[in-house]
């Protein structure tokens, strides 16, 4: 009997599409300049920010991985038997400690990864299936918004939608509603969803995180001119360009923008598409939103989804929020 899936939802070769891009083009040709954070995670990236998770300064993943160790086993007995669907499963690392929790209380473990990288899921899928030799796993590749338009109702008796790792704050307000209100629309009455957010705490330690002294932050930025280049033919030159993050306290989001060294052209062959930079311009390449849990929490109810419990570690640096339809 087949104990896994893998299903994908992407056009196989996006790079000959006539819609990809376009984004691009929006982002590029408006003012000021912005990239979707997507395009900071290709194989390389992913490598990149796999290294940002073991940096000192960057404290989030460590702050989780506390969190969910301490009450994975707690989250696993109030929602019960449950299957698991993942947004952005990435390499699964931090979900087998909820995965475990599962185990131990003797529960099925049927398990369904989202993301868009389809290489790391069906890697990661495999290897879960070795250790967990009981397993089902219906692995999606896609955006979180085509994998969340697929998903029939639960095969088991219950559904637990989790999305850690501080993904959620990669969306701006607005997005976040949206976002949400699918979470919503994915879960009968009674089923979970469990998220983990980065929350605010003093400037200093959030920019420290966005501003490695190694210099892995600035790579994975700067990579994302290779990535264009790559996948639109394009001429950027990454040793014109440089890495800047920093915290804005209105928005309370930290901005990692590139910031042109000097003023220059560069063309994206593929989009037909020629950008004008003046020295000192920049792009905006990611936003990462550091949550206020009362506003979390108020933004998740108003959505449809109603906080059961909220895990956090004794600093109040990161949270883990557990809320039902
Ligand atoms: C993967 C979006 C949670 O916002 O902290 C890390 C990405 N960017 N360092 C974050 C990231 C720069 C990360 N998220």
């Amino acid at each position: 009997e087949e104990r896994l899936r893998l299903e994908h939802l992407l056009e196989v070769k996006p790079k000959h599409s006539s819609t990809a891009g376009i984004d691009v083009i929006e982002g590029l040709t408006k003012n000021p300049k912005t990239l979707t954070p997507r395009y900071l995670y290709d194989d390389k990236g992913s490598e990149f920010f796999e290294q940002i998770c073991e940096l000192p300064e960057y404290y989030p993943t460590r702050t989780e991985k506390t969190i969910l160790e301490q009450y994975s086993s707690e989250i696993a007995q109030i929602t019960g038997a449950c299957e698991l669907v993942e947004l952005g499963s990435g390499s699964s690392t931090k979900t087998r400690v909820l995965l475990d929790a599962y185990k131990n209380l003797g529960y099925p473990l049927r398990y369904l990864p989202i993301d868009v990288s389809a290489g790391i899921l069906e890697s990661s899928a495999r290897q879960l299936l070795a250790d967990y030799p009981s397993m089902q796993i219906h692995a999606l590749a896609g955006t979180y918004e085509l994998a969340l338009e697929k998903l029939e109702s639960s095969k088991l008796s219950s559904r637990l939608i989790c999305i850690i790792g501080g993904t959620l704050g990669n969306l701006k307000p607005a997005d976040f509603d949206l976002f949400i209100s699918q979470i919503t629309g994915s879960l009968q009455p009674g089923e979970y969803f469990l998220a983990g957010v980065d929350l605010r705490k003093p400037k200093h330690i959030i920019e420290a995180a966005y501003n490695d002294s190694a210099g892995v932050t600035a790579a994975f930025n700067l990579n994302v001119l290779d990535h264009l280049n790559w996948r639109f033919n394009g001429n950027f030159n990454r040793s014109q360009f440089e890495h800047w993050a920093f915290f804005n306290d209105v928005e309370s989001r930290i901005e990692m923008h590139l910031r042109s060294l000097r003023s220059q052209t560069v063309e994206l062959q593929a989009l037909n598409l020629k950008v004008e930079f003046e020295a000192g311009e920049t792009i905006r390449t990611e936003i990462s939103r550091k949550f206020d849990l009362n506003l979390i929490q108020e933004q998740l109810k108003t959505n449809g989804l109603n906080p059961v419990k909220v895990f956090t570690d004794p600093n109040k640096w990161f949270a883990v929020i557990l809320s039902q339809r």
